[in-house]
């Protein structure tokens, strides 16, 4: 049996000779961001993870194949595509069966980079447990696949539009090691702090690789989930985003919207709110995982499993 796997040159060659490779997800792109940022943030994540050393592969799906690398021109067109499907784990194998294009959650990511041989992967934030999911029953998929898939995700945290408790109780229910990076604190996406202790912390990349490769040893299936704060100087205290992210929760509870259409819509109306704010501080967290997540990859490669 072989995957429907399309690895581009530059990410095969760099995975044949065992060189640090990064995974980097397609819906933060079509679902995350509006156009051209999305696509210039996109283009600078690449960029920051070359310039530490390592290979960029953005994942997304066309031809009915699981394409690992993206080129430019797909990236450019994917970017001005809102309309594309966003695939989670449930949506992989229909999406690619229907020949459709579809950009990847934290979820699909996952799953690719696992099938290309990828370990490590940086995103913004990770779905988790949104608020007044005891009636709603809304938890994220990303959840579930760091239970279960062997790749290192590199996010700031789970985004603070959750709840954030709620997620950490998960993930130890998972047992899913969250590990913060350089602090304490679990961070809450657009601020350093989230109020609540992480439950692990590790400062150097080498040795969130080495926890990475020990868990091979252990046998254990799943991920891990590093918390990288956002650099202070990009920071939005906690404070005050809090009334932006409650405006934006009472309109995507007046207007009722569900499901996957819920994170999109309220990162969205986040960044209006803020006037762009957010999204500023959206880019410049995920710029610095990316950054992260390829010392990462590099201390990888020095020891192979
Ligand atoms: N990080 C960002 N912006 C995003 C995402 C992550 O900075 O838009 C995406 C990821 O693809 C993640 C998804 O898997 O949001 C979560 O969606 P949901 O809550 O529907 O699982
Ligand atoms: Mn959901």
């Amino acid at each position: 049996m072989t995957p429907p796997l399309q690895i581009s040159e530059p990410v095969a060659a760099a995975l044949a000779d065992g060189r640090p490779v990064v995974a980097l997800e397609s819906t933060i792109i079509t679902h995350g961001m509006p156009f051209p940022v999305n696509v210039e943030t996109a283009r600078a994540v690449e960029a920051d993870v070359a310039a530490e050393g390592a290979v960029p592969a953005t994942i997304a799906i066309f031809d009915g194949a699981l394409q690992v690398g993206l080129s430019g021109e797909r990236l450019d067109w994917l970017a001005g595509q809102p309309e594309v499907r966003k695939l989670s784990r449930a949506d992989l194998a229909v999406a690619l069966v229907d020949g459709a294009v579809g950009s990847t959650t934290v979820a699909a990511t996952m799953i690719a980079a696992k099938l290309a041989g990828i370990e490590v992967f940086a995103t913004g934030g990770i779905g988790g447990v949104h608020r007044g999911a005891e009636t709603s029953f809304d938890e994220s998929a990303d959840l579930g696949e760091l239970a279960q898939t062997a790749v290192t995700v590199v996010a700031s945290g789970a985004k603070a539009i959750l709840d954030l408790p709620k997620t950490l109780e998960r993930l130890e229910t998972l047992g899913v090691p969250v590990i913060a990076v350089g602090q304490d604190a679990l961070p809450a996406f657009w601020s350093r702090e989230s109020g609540l202790p992480a439950p692990l912390r590790i400062d150097d990349p080498a040795r969130i690789a080495a926890a990475h490769r020990m868990r091979a040893r252990l046998g254990l299936p799943g991920g891990q989930l590093v918390a990288n704060p956002i650099p202070a100087e990009a920071e939005i205290p906690a404070d005050v985003m809090a009334p932006w992210i409650a405006g934006a929760l009472a309109a995507a509870e007046a207007e009722g919207i569900a499901a996957k259409a819920v994170t999109p819509f309220l990162l969205s109306r986040i960044a209006d709110l803020s006037q762009g704010a957010a999204l500023t501080a959206n880019i410049a967290l995920v710029r610095n995982n990316a950054r992260m997540a390829a010392r990462i990859a590099v201390a990888l490669a020095k020891s192979p499993l």
